[in-house]
């Protein structure tokens, strides 16, 4: 018999991976989208094909603020496995959208969990936890140990996620298990997160579609993996004799400064940075030696409170699952350029 997967934020970029990964692993896929204006399927324009009776991949209308929704899917599909993918997964815009974002992010995970509960299933639950959770970090770097301290709506969510997903484990013996990953990216980003929003400015610009970039902290430091990698560890994690939690990261950091440094490398663009802080700009010299300014800082886009330096250290899912990154930081960046350029317009 085929196992079943019931994937909450399949139309996202983790979704989107995790569903394709499961499908070649002889999964049937229940996937769950939430109602929008316009169509929000572009990721799973492959996967997603009619009739869908007779296809391993599935899809519900849900919403994490609809109980009822979630039941009645849970009810249905009797999956074997959960992930919680949904979420307001912006940091910055958590800012905004403050209710919003712990209704989501943190009651519609208890929500999930509440329905797991009722429903009796033996079924197991992954939790999308985040490197954020660290926030101002208090070790360095950060494991399965460190304390967590959020400094945006979007961390204090998913620290509350967090701590539900440990207490229905312990209180109701479910198996429910918390990945903390760090951040990962690739062509299927949102385009409103740094790395993508990098990547399409710059080949636009190289391109001649675009004059400038706007930038906001330049000097905060990630842990960049390639999504490909961390919903392989979002498996594995469920796939564990136990539940338990586990960091997913690669142990290097660069500063966003750094990853355009290494984007303009790989497009040829050569620029020279100038200025401080806010004043930071970016100029490119022609073949003629004119300088123009193609990247500035525009205050729209710092944040009230930003994390500045996130590392992880993985170990524990390196020995336990066996799991380790494959996608380097230069590869990724390749096939995000490479996916840009073949979709300009
Ligand atoms: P994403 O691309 O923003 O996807 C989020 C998904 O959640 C989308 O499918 C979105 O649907 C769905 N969603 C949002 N609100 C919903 C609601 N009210 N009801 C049902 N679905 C809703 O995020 P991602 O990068 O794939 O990340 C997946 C998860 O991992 C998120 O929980 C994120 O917070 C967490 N995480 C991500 C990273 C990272 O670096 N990517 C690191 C750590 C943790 P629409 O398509 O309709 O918007
Ligand atoms: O790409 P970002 O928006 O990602 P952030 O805030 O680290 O959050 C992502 O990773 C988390 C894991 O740690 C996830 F939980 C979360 O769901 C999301 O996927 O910003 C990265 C850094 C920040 O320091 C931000 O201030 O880049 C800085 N930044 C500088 N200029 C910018 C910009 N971020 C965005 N989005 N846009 C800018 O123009």
């Amino acid at each position: 018999m085929k196992k079943k997967a019931l994937i909450f934020g399949v139309t996202g970029q983790d979704g989107s991976y995790l569903s394709k990964f499961l499908l070649k692993k002889n999964y049937i896929v229940y996937g769950v989208k939430r109602r929008n204006s316009s169509v929000v399927t572009s990721r799973l324009d492959d996967i997603y094909l009619e009739p869908q009776e007779l296809s391993d991949f599935k899809m519900f209308y849900g919403d994490l603020s609809d109980y009822s929704s979630i039941n009645e899917i849970i009810k249905k599909t009797k999956p074997h496995e959960i992930y919680n993918l949904a979420a307001q997964s912006h940091v910055g815009i958590s800012f905004d959208i403050p209710n919003y974002t712990m209704d989501i992010n943190s009651l519609g995970t208890t929500r999930i969990l509440e329905s797991i509960k009722n429903s009796k299933l033996k079924c197991k639950f992954y939790q999308a936890g985040s490197s954020e959770m660290f926030g101002d970090v208090l070790e360095v770097p950060q494991n399965e140990k460190t304390p967590f301290n959020p400094v945006s709506p979007y961390a204090v969510s998913k620290v509350s996620a967090h701590w539900t997903t440990i207490c229905y484990r312990e209180a109701y013996k479910i198996f429910a298990s918390n990945g903390i990953l760090f951040n990962h990216e690739s062509p299927l980003r949102g385009e409103n997160f740094v790395t993508r929003k990098i990547v399409r400015a710059l080949v636009r610009i190289k391109k001649n579609k675009q004059k400038k970039l706007y930038l906001g902290n330049l000097y905060a430091k990630r842990d960049w993996g390639h999504a490909q990698d961390y919903v392989e560890a979002q498996w594995l994690i469920l796939q564990a004799k136990k539940p338990g939690d586990y960091v997913i990261s690669t142990g290097k950091q660069y500063s966003i400064k750094q990853f355009v440094n290494k984007v303009c490398k790989q497009l040829k663009i050569n620029i020279i940075w100038k200025g401080k802080g806010i004043k930071t700009v970016a100029y490119f010299k022609n073949k003629n030696g004119k300088k123009r300014i193609i990247i500035s800082c525009d205050k729209r886009y710092f944040r009230p409170h930003d994390v500045n330096s996130l590392i992880g250290d993985s170990n524990k899912a390196r020995k336990e699952l066996k799991w380790k990154p494959k996608i380097s930081l230069n590869m990724m960046i390749k096939e995000m350029i490479d996916f840009e350029i073949k979709n300009l317009n």
